[in-house]
């Protein structure tokens, strides 16, 4: 068991079960072939040989029998029309799987308006098995809730990936495109698994070079792989790519040469890709280049490169991930304040992406602004699947409950009920596409996320893609059935661990909304006191703000103003200290330490409670995983266990690193009943890495 086989791990099923399933499946009938429907087929096929242990019939005949399969479209298979199936409301990438009778028949019908919603309904199928369902009472029906469900790789053309901690890239950008890797088509099932419809290939930060045709016809071979499997490929571009690939002198969006540019290089990109879906834009942030350089907005240079877009059918992604426009200002304020003002500027095909939080991918951040106050202008939300700032490979930490605290956080945009989950769906303010996206966290690792527990990262966002209303406990349970084994007690443990898990990691390393304390460009372990960065905001000493007398950001009316940014209604609760459980206290208040909390601790002590807690939950997580040890292959376990010892290490790194340095600022000693740190403030400060991956410096 390397993990390579994810959630699709297929194993022989034992008595009874076994039985049941088999005369359930006796047979498939299928819709006429196409790339999508062989696909289907062969995952059918795949599935049921290796859990059955036999082969299932295909019969091309199209007679049914007892215990027969079938899938297809009223149009691939006309059997589909007959059986009077609710497909109107589907869409174009719905399905719905039935148990019925025809003809006096038992079948499962999987059927569906188009070949990749068939295609989706067998992975529904599949999975109705996987997680124990009843093979002969299946009702599923399911259309997705957002258009645009999108992995974001930071893979680089050199191979590396930016904050990536699972090996390399898994685009052979050298043996492409004559030689197709396996894994690119395994990637591809897996993604449509779960209903990913799309992929950008390469780093935001992205190289000029990746539209040449050398790259592009390598883009090519990769989409006529992903084709069948209904994802679509999306590219990162460069918006100095005019004057940096050497073709011209500028690349001002103003400058006609520029605009005719990027129209004849869109029109080479679907002459390589006709079904290319669109560009993805990191402008003006952090070193990239923009409009900005040439005085031009934000919104001037995204509708150049939407309206080079457009005759194709192509979107243009923007992102807002902005700041240090001016070193006095809050970052947290500064996507929104450049957006703002551009609402309602932008061409109809372009989508501006925001990060889920206003500063950037922290364990914890209170929603951004943005979700809320930009109305005009479609939003498609960028979280971060790949754990950045929560302990990178080895921490385990299931996002379910992540995303789901921002996927439910209500913004009033609208009056109550304004969740960001329904501004996604386009259901607050208009939007003629919707969206969702995430930065991936795969790599050449054998198990594709460096981890086991990194997999159900990945599956969570393409299940919380496809309905954002899902519950994060629900889709562990799935994963955990997947993944392992459907026994009861087992799934309850590891689902618990699960769920817990993302509060633990907060509590080792952020309590209390607290943000931004890593260590300096690889962002691991922690930095509270680094303060000598050429940025302010780069330092975690402007986010803690940690002296003798407190510690927190002021993000009230009195300090950087930032709740104004918020409806009235949240910037009250914001206000609030107390509130949302204390979870983003330091985020917006400044406090003494002496601060009383709702639980009667001052905040002094509830932070070293805090920071032990973390690392009782790690200790706790262990144990949990050591009583399962029966029931996990042994390489699994071991893997998952060894890593568990790591954050449990490192957890207490996070706390006594950080308790030694808010001791030290605030001049007091810890707390009574809470352990001296294992070594000095100047130990922790010493802790250099001589290489840490997926670090962009
Ligand atoms: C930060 C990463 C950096 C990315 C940047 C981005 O540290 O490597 O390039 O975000 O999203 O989280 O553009």
């Amino acid at each position: 068991e390397d993990g390579y086989d994810l959630w699709l791990r297929y194993r022989p099923l034992a008595e009874p079960r076994r039985s049941a399933v088999e005369k359930a499946v006796r047979a498939f009938v299928l819709g006429a072939a196409s790339p999508t429907m062989t696909a289907a087929r062969e995952e059918l096929e795949r599935a049921f040989f290796a859990m059955l242990v036999k082969c299932v019939p295909v019969l091309d005949d199209g007679a049914i029998c007892d215990g027969a399969v079938l899938a297809g479209t009223p149009e691939n298979l006309p059997l589909i029309s007959a059986l009077d199936l609710p497909l109107s409301d589907l869409g174009k990438e719905g399905y719905c799987v039935s148990s019925l009778t025809h003809d006096g028949k038992r079948v499962t019908a999987i059927a569906a308006n188009t070949d990749i919603g068939v295609l989706y309904g067998c992975f529904a199928f599949l999975r109705h098995i996987q997680t124990g369902g009843d093979p002969a009472k299946v009702d599923l029906a399911a259309a997705p809730k957002l258009d645009l469900r999108l992995l974001n790789h930071w893979d680089n053309l050199d191979g590396s990936v930016e904050r990536g901690y699972a090996g390399y890239s898994i685009w052979d950008w050298w043996t492409l495109p004559d030689y197709v890797n396996k894994r690119y088509i395994d990637y591809a099932r897996v993604n449509a698994s779960i209903g990913l419809n799309g992929t950008v290939l390469n780093n935001v930060n992205a190289a000029p070079d990746i539209l040449s045709d050398f790259y592009l016809e390598k883009a090519a071979k990769l989409a006529d792989v992903f084709r069948p499997y209904g994802l679509k490929v999306f590219l990162s571009v460069n918006f100095a790519s005019p004057s940096a690939l050497g073709e011209l002198a500028t690349s001002d969006p103003a400058d006609p040469a520029v605009k005719q540019w990027w129209k004849d290089k869109t029109r080479d990109v679907y002459r390589w890709i006709p079904d290319f879906g669109g560009f993805l834009v990191k402008a003006n942030s952090e070193g990239q280049p923009g409009p900005g350089d040439y005085g031009r907005s934000h919104a001037e240079g995204a509708n150049m490169l939407a309206d080079a877009l457009a005759p194709h059918g192509g979107i243009l992604i923007w992102r807002s991930f902005v700041y240090a426009s001016d070193p006095g200002t809050d970052r947290a304020t500064e996507a929104l304040s450049e957006f703002k003002p551009l609402d309602g500027t932008f061409r109809n095909n372009v989508l501006l992406q925001v990060k889920n939080g206003p500063i950037d991918f922290q364990p914890r951040e209170p929603v951004s602004p943005s979700f809320g106050q930009i109305t005009e202008t479609p939003l498609v939300m960028e979280f971060q699947i790949t754990k950045e700032y929560l302990g990178q490979t080895a921490h385990l930490a299931y996002l379910g409950p992540a995303f789901e605290e921002v996927l439910k956080f209500d913004t009033h945009a609208r009056g109550p009920g304004s969740t960001v989950s329904r501004i996604l769906k386009g259901e607050i303010f208009p939007q003629k596409v919707t969206g969702i996206a995430a930065v991936a966290n795969i790599g050449t690792d054998r198990d594709w996320t460096g981890g086991t527990f990194n997999q159900a990262n990945w599956y969570v966002f393409g299940r919380m893609a496809w309905d954002p209303d899902e519950t994060a406990a629900a889709i562990a349970e799935d994963w955990v059935k997947m993944t392992f084994t459907d026994e009861a007690g087992f799934v309850r443990t590891v689902v618990d661990m699960m769920i817990g898990s993302h509060e633990t990691l907060v509590n080792y390393m952020m309590p209390y909304g607290l943000h931004h304390q890593v260590a300096t460009s690889h962002h691991y372990g922690p930095g509270p006191w680094v303060s000598e960065l050429d940025r302010p905001e780069w330092n975690p000493t402007y986010y803690n703000r940690a002296d003798e007398n407190g510690i927190g950001f002021n993000r009230l009316a009195n300090g950087s103003n930032a709740v104004a940014q918020y409806s009235p209604e949240v910037a009250a609760k914001f206000a609030d200290p107390h509130a949302f459980g204390e979870r983003y206290l330091l985020w917006f208040h400044h406090v003494p330490w002496d601060f009383p909390l709702t639980c009667g601790k001052t905040l002094w002590e509830g932070l070293a409670a805090r920071y032990d807690k973390g690392v009782e939950g790690v200790a706790q997580m262990i144990a949990s995983w050591e009583s399962l040890r029966p029931q996990v292959d042994s390489q699994r376990f071991e893997q998952v266990r060894a890593f568990l010892k790591i954050q449990h290490r490192e957890a207490q790194w996070w706390r006594d690193a950080c308790l030694a340095y808010f001791s030290a600022t605030s001049g007091r000693p810890l707390p009574e009943g809470h352990a001296e740190p294992a070594h000095t403030l100047e130990y922790y400060r010493s802790i250099h890495f001589r290489f840490a991956p997926g670090d962009p410096a």
